[in-house]
């Protein structure tokens, strides 16, 4: 009798398993692969990308530009470049009046550097091939930026200096063509918290949650196969599902790092508040290398999509799941 008990169970736990599957994945992943974000427990205090940010003014952060394979999605991967095998690179984050102190090892077979919108740098902290301040490949570079009251805000950093086999940007002059590294994903966001920003945790003071959103395109010289529209490094399914609780307020760190695509956020029923200006707009439209900060509040309880409306960009990878919870 045993035996025939213990198939009837498992076979109750496989119909059980396949009607509420995502009752056995582990914490954040969701049933269609994606990773949930956002809201996913009661929490008394905000909840940002960037944890507490610490008061120490000097913050030092080491990158390492490498090569990674990167999965855009389960099964499809191709070879690519990092910033600490990550893409995009980790969040770099600062309070106003911080100096940010980058060690940036280069383990690619090219120059790599480190060039950062939104900061004060001397010439030789640009990351730039003119300027020299690049890590030749197995070496390392020493970057020492200041952020002012102009920082405050959100920006990108990347690398300006990579090449692999692509033709000079200028034609008749060997300079580095200087968007391929971000076309093979080394880019990252900056945060810069301005007086007030902060609670005395060192977080969001005004938001439930804060997130960074990064929108990128990886062309098919890059994949050897199809052109991909990401976010965060992904394409649908396995795009973040963000998920928030009704009367949540929210604020997206937007970053099109592009190399060359505009790229917009456009969400079914929400609308998009730009944080500094106070305009309303039903969606975000940036070109390359464009950032800003949008709040969004939580209204009642939803289920709906993201997508970037650009032609081809949906269809490419560029949408995700959008929830609203009681
Ligand atoms: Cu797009």
């Amino acid at each position: 009798m045993r035996p025939s008990f213990a198939a009837g169970a498992v076979v109750a736990l496989l119909a059980f398993m396949v009607i509420t599957p995502g009752w056995f994945l582990p914490p954040g992943a969701t049933a269609s692969g994606s990773q949930l974000v956002g809201h996913l427990g009661e929490h008394d205090t905000p909840e940002s990308d960037c944890g507490p940010v610490p008061n120490d003014p000097i913050k030092h952060v080491t990158l390492v530009a490498q090569a990674t394979v990167w999965e855009v999605a389960p099964g499809e991967s191709f070879p690519t470049w990092s910033f600490n095998g990550v893409i995009p690179g980790p969040t770099i984050c600062l309070r106003e009046g911080d100096t940010l102190i980058v060690t940036l090892e280069n383990q690619l077979s090219t120059i790599a550097s480190f060039h950062a919108h939104g900061l004060a740098r001397e010439p030789s902290s640009d990351g730039t091939w003119m300027t020299a301040s690049y890590a030749p490949p197995g070496g390392s570079y020493t970057y020492t930026l200041q952020a002012d009251a102009t920082s405050v805000g959100t920006w990108a950093y990347h690398d300006a200096v990579a090449e692999l086999d692509e033709e000079p940007f200028i034609d008749g002059l060997s300079l580095p063509e200087s968007g391929e590294g971000i076309e093979r994903g080394m880019f990252g966001a900056i945060i810069v918290y301005g007086e007030g920003e902060l609670d005395e945790a060192g977080l969001p003071a005004s938001y439930d949650h804060e997130l960074v959103l990064v929108e990128a395109e990886f062309g098919s010289e890059v994949t050897a196969g199809p052109v991909y529209m990401t976010i965060n490094g992904k394409i649908a399914p396995v795009t973040p599902h963000y998920q928030f609780q009704a009367g949540e307020t929210v604020r997206f760190r937007i970053i099109n790092v592009g190399p060359n695509a505009n790229h917009d956020l456009w969400i079914s029923g929400l609308e998009w508040r730009q944080t500094q200006s106070g305009s309303v707009v039903d969606s975000v439209l940036f070109g390359a290398l464009e950032f800003g900060d949008f709040t969004l509040e939580m209204g009642e309880p939803l289920e709906t999509r993201y997508i970037c409306s650009i032609d081809g960009h949906e269809a490419a990878g560029m949408h995700g799941l959008f929830s609203i919870i009681e």
